[in-house]
């Protein structure tokens, strides 16, 4: 049997990485494929390592809201790459990216750079219990903040895709620091901290949750959340790794008008390459090392190359009418599909925040983890590999959003509602 260059890839990487994979989704292991191995990608279209040609809708998980190889980012990191990669000392391009995340973020005064979501989130948490000296974190089931020990319980994303409850080696003296309570719900919330609000460090919630699929906060939950947290003494953490700039340039903080005492941001900020961040209050954040005592490092942490991508990135989506015109591609998208469903008569629940999308295989609305796992991922298996056959490159499990770029045009989004038609159609 002739194998494509995708499976002999997977076949030599399975006895090199583990599991063949440098992350455990794209294994495609819960929508019982195998992985493709990528090539390249340009604009909004994505080539595998056999020359086949996807409409991509994962966008590396949330960065890439130009679509690939934008002229802009392109040129910025070339041009770097002429005054060197990495100095482990500071830039005129941190700088530059901070000034911009503050400008654009209405809680943010002040913000540290890292590599990563994973990153920013572990260090946030630190922060919180350096700051206020206790050690409960209330997080929200099917919320994916990265996988630091202390917040990998109940969590979403790939843990949520293979279905297990958290993760050997997270010590029970770790882990029992950790409450997590259903997502939207304020009784739970509320019923929670008036037991232990005076021993929580701080909430830390995807304020638009991304990693249950797409599942947006219901009017009150996140103003509860900030209630809750004035009046108990905890600090209120927004994850906006993947809503920072992609629901709004002001993230889902100035989407909602709820503002957090921290905020995490990754992918966008480095337009494609490995960023993450922090920042809050100056109060907040004057606690971090060197300036305060809670220690926090990094030897790429802003990296030139990386920021240059980020600024790039910014320069780009805050031009006038970015959002608007990204939202109607996603509303088209959206409203498309709902209208396939309907006319497939397939029982569906879609949701939008901006240009994230959710797309459950559920009969009843989906507001939380416990709602999101009652989808038929039997269904999603079987519709994902169709769109894969058809060309559509969306991500392997029910538990993960779909992004549109700003290089999907009409004609990308038609062919993939007419990929959808013949999909949806193959399934009943
Ligand atoms: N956990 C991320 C998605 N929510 C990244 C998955 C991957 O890169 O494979």
């Amino acid at each position: 049997m002739n194998l494509t260059n995708s499976e002999k890839l997977y076949a030599r990487a399975l006895t090199l990485i583990p599991g063949g994979v440098n992350s455990p989704v794209r294994a495609c292991q819960s929508v019982g494929a195998d992985p493709l191995f990528i090539d390249r990608a340009q604009g909004c279209l994505i080539v595998d390592a056999d020359g086949n040609r996807y409409i991509d809708y994962i966008g590396s998980w949330g960065p890439m809201i130009l679509g690939h190889r934008h002229p802009a980012v392109i040129e910025a990191v070339t041009t770097v790459l002429e005054r060197g990669t990495s100095f482990g000392a500071p830039t005129d391009l941190e700088v530059q990216l901070a000034q911009m995340v503050i400008d654009a973020v209405p809680s943010v005064e002040i913000v540290r750079m890292v590599n990563s979501g994973t990153e920013a989130s572990m260090s946030v948490v630190r922060l919180a219990r350096g700051i206020t000296q206790r050690e409960i974190i209330i997080k929200f089931d099917g919320c994916y903040h990265g996988h630091a020990d202390t917040l990998l319980v109940a969590a979403g994303s790939g843990v949520a895709t293979l279905g297990i409850p958290g993760s050997p080696g997270i010590p029970e003296s770790i882990a029992q620091h950790t409450l997590s309570l259903p997502y939207n719900d304020v009784d739970a919330l509320t019923q929670a901290m008036a037991g232990k609000g005076d021993s929580v460090a701080a909430i830390i919630v995807e304020p638009v949750a991304g990693n249950m699929g797409l599942v947006p906060p219901q009017k009150g939950f996140l103003e509860c959340l900030r209630q809750v947290c004035d009046r108990y003494g905890s600090i209120l953490i927004f994850d906006e790794v993947m809503t920072g700039f992609r629901v709004a340039y002001g993230g889902a903080q100035s989407l909602y008008g709820v503002y957090p005492d921290l905020t995490c941001f990754g992918k966008i900020i480095g337009g494609g390459l490995p960023v993450g961040a922090y920042g809050g209050k100056h109060d907040l954040m004057s606690q971090v090392a060197p300036q305060g005592s809670v220690y926090q490092a990094g030897t790429l942490s802003g990296n030139p190359v990386a920021m240059a991508a980020g600024i790039a990135t910014l320069e780009q989506i805050q031009k006038d009418g970015f959002y608007e015109a990204l939202d109607q591609k996603a509303e088209q998208l959206l409203s498309g599909l709902e209208n396939l469903a309907r006319k497939a008569d397939m029982p569906v629940q879609t949701q939008r925040v901006g240009s994230m999308l959710g797309f459950f295989f559920n009969d009843r609305p989906v507001h939380n983890f416990d709602d999101a796992k009652t989808s038929d991922v039997e269904k999603f298996s079987a519709f994902y590999n169709g769109m894969r056959r058809e060309g559509i490159y969306i991500a392997p499990s029910q538990f993960e959003a779909l992004f549109v770029s700003a290089a999907h045009e009409t004609e990308h989004i038609e062919a993939t509602l007419d990929a959808a038609e013949r999909t949806l159609a193959e399934l009943n």
